[in-house]
């Protein structure tokens, strides 16, 4: 609505529009009203334009936000946006922002079309979650929100690109980027400007199949500044399910890790901080692996064992003959890990 008249006069009505990726809410035409003898007001407030909660999005690539992002999306929501591209093409969804009220706010991903689109993530909270991509030319989002409390909502931008071919990686923050062709097979390199580090990714990745599905070979590498103490190397972190052993991270130090029971390191080597400020290895990571059982311990010579299971925490007691006197453990309890070993050696009588 504009206009160059500053006042306007009793009975006057204004008529509001919004442009087309907005939809109106509230009341299109409102009127100047008399309200007493020296008074006048509009017959209603002016409405707002608003996102719309359900919409399709066609053009190759856009900006899905939650309504009135980032100021809280409100309650009562119930939204399904479709992105659709041409037949044969692939969506690659990537998040910017993301915080919803956990549990009971929450955006739905689906891949494909209503009958049979299979569902590619539930997300809540306030986690960013990682990028997605579709294998249909369809992506749903329905996004749920109680009646109750609200957060800043998300913003994700999405691109299409064909089947036999990547999605764009975009070029990294603080980074040049080598390579141009996103098609199966091609690689891309990436090199940090001067004073950031990689804090994430490999120098190169290659757009390659992977369980049937063309995907890059790593994660896109991220440049960071990091405030680097100039004897130091950056804090490798403490694998999931595991330990460290040193917190010396200046260079030439060296940090090992241990697994809590039942996970196994991924290698074994530790990590040695080098001149350049880069650990020699990648972070290990504590693998799960199978239980297996321990063997059957013999019994002593002239005694016995009670027990016949040698699974991971069984126990087996011995005892001796009349006339003889054991020596060593009385029970020994077949213990986890990888060498399946028993909490003491076969005792003697
Ligand atoms: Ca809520």
């Amino acid at each position: 609505f504009t206009t160059n008249n500053p006042l306007i006069s009793i009975g006057a009505t204004v008529q509001f529009s919004c442009d087309e990726d907005h939809v109106l809410q509230g009341s299109k035409t409102i009127t100047c009203q008399r309200v007493a003898e020296v008074f006048a007001a509009w017959s209603d407030h002016r409405p707002a334009c608003k996102v719309p909660c359900f919409s399709n999005f066609t053009a190759p690539m856009g900006t899905v936000l939650s309504p009135d992002y980032p100021e809280g999306y409100g309650n009562n929501l119930n939204c399904v946006w479709l992105i659709i591209s041409e037949s044969g093409t692939r969506i690659h969804l990537a998040f910017n922002d993301f915080d919803l009220e956990p549990p009971y706010d929450f955006l739905t991903i689906k891949d494909g079309d209503q009958s049979g689109a299979a569902l590619l993530g539930r997300f809540s909270g306030a986690e960013v979650p990682s990028h997605l991509t579709s294998n249909s030319n369809v992506l749903q989002l329905e996004f749920q929100a109680d009646h109750s409390m609200s957060g800043r909502g998300f913003n994700i931008t999405y691109s299409t690109f064909g089947r036999n071919e990547c999605p764009d990686p975009g070029i990294p923050l603080n980074a040049r980027r080598f390579g141009d062709s996103f098609q199966l097979g091609s690689s891309i390199s990436v090199v940090c400007e001067e004073g950031f580090i990689k804090t994430q990714g490999a120098d190169t990745i290659t757009c390659h199949l992977e369980e049937g599905k063309v995907m890059w070979s790593g994660l896109i590498p991220k440049c960071e500044v990091v405030t680097l103490d100039t004897y130091s190397c950056m804090d490798p972190g403490i694998p999931v399910n595991g330990a460290r052993s040193n917190t010396d991270l200046s260079i030439g130090s060296t940090v090992s890790f241990q697994c809590d029971p039942g996970y196994r390191l991924s290698h074994e080597e530790p990590l040695v901080c080098e001149k350049n400020h880069f650990w020699s290895h990648p972070l290990p990571s504590c693998d799960e692996y199978d239980l297996e059982p321990c063997q059957n311990p013999g019994t002593p010579r002239f005694g016995w064992h009670t027990g016949s299971r040698f699974g991971i925490g069984d126990s087996v007691s011995f005892s001796c003959n009349r006339g003889y006197r054991l020596q060593g453990a009385k029970k020994i309890v077949c213990l986890g890990g990888g060498r399946r070993m028993w909490s003491a050696p076969l005792p003697r009588c």
